[in-house]
């Protein structure tokens, strides 16, 4: 008998060390750590006894052969990282489906339905200024305009995906049918500190959040430090300080919602002179979209009202939005059957993540399984599950797979 949660730690531990070189996993989609990562998961699909291909969105994609069976279950995440992330975000959610799939092969065990694996190219959208590709072009809503943008070396996402021996051209023809999906189940590790706390190895998701992206940017006027008086001062980084702290407190006294200031860009950024320009980046989550509809405009009043205030003027667009999806119960119930098995009790919680999962609703009907993640430490290289939890996550996923005929009801 495998030690399934053993394997799947070693495997994690050995496709990590396909990164960019630096702290943690840096494997951005369409390069060079991506194709070695490919063929790594490749192994583990045929291992399974999988039947592979490479589709034209860079999704590696492994599918059950149950002649006759006319529905598939979708799983798998994405195998994409963050810049100097950590080793379970993403392929964690390839790798135990895989495994799960090893042993029922192993056992000459036929399901009812297939299933296929999804190894998403690009969910993090770190390297591209969009995200989701992968899942997005499964479910016909890739939007081909996001072909045109950039990466920092300004290559563009088509000519990455070219290179990568793609053919972008055919990503329309990808678009599964809804009819014959049973839906997408998602396992990820929690990047949060819930499931420690509540000291449980696994937890159902019950939603996941909607997120919103602002690109803001106060134009002042440049001067002297010492000899520009502070009243006739335009100070575009004085006007970012201030949404800043504004964005800050607005998500720390409002409920379900968490807002971010992550990226901050001064002009010209010398010790000596007055900035002209500050530009930053807001991201928005809220697992309610009113929640976070409403903060969004509040923030943009903000920033209007700074810079009459300071003399600014004020550019501020919304460059991502993508709203919130609720997990099926038709699928939450057995997966939240199978964790009351090999768990104990099978605590629900929403994710402040967004995943794969968030574009595969389009589809049809999602559900996610959370493994605990180390002191909820998550886009870090310190990020961490353990190899019986991971185990554990195999068990219900047998499980739930096994229990097809139960719930499938609800589905077909
Ligand atoms: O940003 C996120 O929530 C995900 O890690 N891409
Ligand atoms: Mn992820
Ligand atoms: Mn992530």
């Amino acid at each position: 008998m495998i030690n399934s949660g053993q394997l799947a730690a070693d495997r994690l531990t050995e496709i990590a060390k396909i990164s960019e070189d630096g702290p943690g996993v840096t494997r951005l989609p369409f390069t060079r750590e991506h194709a070695v990562a490919v063929e790594m998961i490749e192994s583990w699909m045929q291992d399974a006894g999988l039947q592979t291909h490479l589709d034209a969105a860079g999704t590696l994609v492994g599918r059950t052969n149950f002649t006759g069976a006319t529905q598939t279950l979708y799983m798998g995440s994405h195998q994409d990282s963050v810049r100097q992330g950590g080793a379970y975000d993403g392929i964690m959610g390839i790798a135990l489906p895989i495994l799960a799939l090893k042993e029922l092969h192993n056992e000459g065990v036929v399901l009812p339905f297939n299933v296929e694996v999804l190894a998403f190219a690009d969910e993090e959208g770190v390297r591209f200024p969009t995200a989701l590709i992968g899942s997005r072009a499964l479910t016909g809503t890739f939007d081909p305009d996001v072909l045109k943008l950039e990466d920092r070396d300004g290559i563009s996402l088509e000519k990455a995906m070219q290179d990568f021996g793609l053919l972008p051209e055919n990503i329309p023809n990808l678009k599964r049918n809804s009819d014959q999906a049973l839906g997408f189940v998602e396992v990820h590790i929690e990047q949060g500190p819930v499931l420690q706390d509540a000291n449980l190895s696994l937890g159902v998701v019950t939603a996941i959040c909607g997120i919103e992206r602002h690109s803001v940017t106060f134009h002042g006027v440049s001067g002297h430090a010492g000899t520009l008086p502070m009243r006739n001062r335009q100070d575009a980084l004085v006007g970012a300080s201030k949404l800043i702290s504004f964005v800050h407190e607005l998500a720390l006294n409002t409920e379900h919602l968490r807002a971010t200031v992550g990226a901050l860009d001064i002009s010209p950024n010398v010790v000596n002179a007055v900035p002209h320009e500050a530009r930053l980046t807001v991201e928005i989550r809220s697992a309610d979209d009113n929640v976070r509809s409403e903060a969004a405009q509040r923030f943009e009043v903000k920033a209007k009202e700074i810079a009459q205030t300071h003399g600014l003027k004020l550019n501020y667009d919304r460059t991502y939005a993508q709203h919130a999806q609720q997990c099926a119960d038709s699928l939450k119930r057995p997966l939240t059957a199978a964790v009351e098995v090999h768990a104990g009790r099978a605590l629900t919680l929403p994710s402040g993540a967004t995943h794969d999962a968030s574009a595969m609703a389009d589809l049809g009907p999602i559900a996610m399984l959370f493994v605990r993640c180390k002191d909820g430490i998550s886009h870090n290289p310190s990020e961490y599950a353990s190899p019986e939890d991971m185990g554990d996550a195999i068990n219900v996923i047998v499980l739930f797979l096994r229990s097809f005929p139960v719930w499938s009801k609800t589905l077909l």
